[in-house]
């Protein structure tokens, strides 16, 4: 077929050219990542997703138009070389390409808005407001490298263990995990709001339609105001949920699936895990149980001062059980008061319940439950957070007509997670284009 556009193919990643293959032809795509101009040698860095190679060209074997065409050239240009290989001591990665052929496909504006090459370091909103320019620095791409890996093992992992993958609807009509931190949307001639844990009510629907186990990997929309280095107003959740399956059982699922991310991501993202200098330890066996009652006095022997019941865990809190916990573990046995309306009470004890949060040190990952399958119980429970059962009857009925028991968790917050894969501090950090409570733009 004859192509309409002039666009070369690529023949190798930057990264795939070394002595095994000195003097063949290449054909190269990428940035212009550096040049310096000797007068008698110019040497440009091409930089592509893999990594860089050096173009050497000597002005006295190259002709006319191409040096003029490699003099042009302007830094995070993209073009497309064409040349042979060379063995060459002095370059990165001991070769080098002598240019036969040119082409830019795109001159890139000076001066640049952030410096790609790290020479100059820039605060975290310039580099945001710039962010196709921060995303070229491998330091940052790295960052996605390993969430994409992360994501791929997540689909693994329930495909193979027999999941599901789902889709629900983000645009509801309710709350899920309480009244407030909606964002309020006009939807016609009604109200409408972006889900906030818009996987919530519907996986647990999935258990009533016998669809016995499903996952889904979709964002979730909070409209906290806070600004802080753990929360966004968009994140990325995992969730599941599992028929005839207790807190227990989906507990161990959720640790063996953080288990395996590390392990495929250690294994699979060396390069990555190297240039952001993150040494990832592989947890062993069961993560460690911290019951809510011990976790209280832990943190109140820490002076932090933390009421039986009275309220989720404080940053202060969180920070004096990070001191004392190392890793990943659970922390469980909730009170049910705290908790949502959807959260199975304990049978002998109803103050408590069967929820549980998996903790990486002072941070939340992720929560999850037993939940509750017996439709009276859930329309009271609904009507006791204060929320009106009747604005639930879509999926109050599917409890009506054979609702298995079930459990699940959600919010492994994929960026959350991805901050104790790569050791960042800043969940903006692992997400392309955050949303915060200032931002949202780009
Ligand atoms: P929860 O509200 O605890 O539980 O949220 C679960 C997880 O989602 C992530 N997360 C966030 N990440 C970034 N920014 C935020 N603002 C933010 N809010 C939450 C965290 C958190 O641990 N429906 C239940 C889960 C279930 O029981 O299945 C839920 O949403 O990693």
């Amino acid at each position: 077929m004859t192509r309409l556009s002039d666009i070369w193919r690529r023949s190798h990643y930057t990264k795939e050219i070394d002595e095994n293959i000195t003097g063949e032809d290449v054909t190269v795509m990428g940035w212009v990542h550096e040049i310096r101009d000797l007068g008698g040698i110019i040497f440009v860095l091409i930089r592509d997703r893999s990594g860089m190679i050096q173009l050497t060209a000597p002005s006295k074997e190259i002709e006319g138009e191409l040096l003029d065409k490699i003099r042009k050239l302007r830094k995070e240009s993209v073009i497309g070389l064409k040349g042979k290989v060379q063995e060459s001591g002095k370059a990165p990665n001991g070769v080098e390409i002598i240019p036969s052929e040119i082409k830019i496909f795109s001159l890139a504006n000076q001066p640049l808005p952030m410096d790609p090459t790290e020479k100059v370091k820039a605060e975290i909103d310039t580099r945001l407001d710039s962010r196709f320019i921060d995303l070229r620095k491998p330091v940052v791409s790295s960052i996605f490298k390993i969430k994409s890996k992360m994501l791929h093992t997540v689909r693994n992992f329930f495909e193979e263990g027999g999941f599901l993958e789902i889709n629900t609807p983000k645009l509801v009509a309710s709350a899920t995990e309480g009244g407030t931190e909606l964002f309020p949307i006009t939807y016609f001639e009604k109200e409408a709001f972006l889900g906030q844990s818009p996987p919530q009510l519907y996986k647990q629907m999935m258990m009533s339609a016998g669809f016995d186990k499903v996952y889904e990997i979709a964002p979730i929309f909070r409209a906290e105001e806070h600004d802080t280095l753990r929360h966004l107003n968009e994140a990325i959740s995992i969730d599941m949920e599992a028929s005839f399956m207790d807190d227990v059982d989906v507990m161990k699922i959720l640790n063996d699936l953080v288990q395996k991310v590390i392990i495929d991501v250690k294994q699979d993202c060396r390069e990555e895990l190297k240039t952001l200098e993150m040494d990832l330890d592989i947890p062993e066996g069961h993560f460690e149980v911290l019951k809510y009652d011990d976790a209280v006095d832990m943190i109140n022997s820490r002076d932090v001062p933390m009421e039986w019941g009275g309220e989720d865990l404080s940053r202060a809190a969180e920070k004096a059980l990070g001191e004392m916990m190392d890793g990943y573990y659970f922390l469980t046995e909730w009170p049910t008061e705290i908790k949502p309306f959807y959260v199975m009470p304990n049978e002998k004890n109803p103050v408590k319940s069967h929820a549980f949060d998996l903790m990486y040190k002072d941070l939340e990952i992720s929560s999850g439950a037993m939940r509750v399958h017996q439709h009276d119980l859930l329309r009271e429970k609904i009507a006791e957070k204060g929320l009106n059962p009747d604005a639930f009857n879509g999926y109050l009925r599917a409890f009506e007509y054979g609702m298995p028991p079930h459990s699940g968790w959600g919010g492994l917050g994929a960026d959350r997670f991805n901050m104790t894969l790569t050791g960042l501090d800043n969940i903006r950090e692992t997400v392309l284009f955050p949303r915060d409570r200032r931002r949202l733009t780009p």
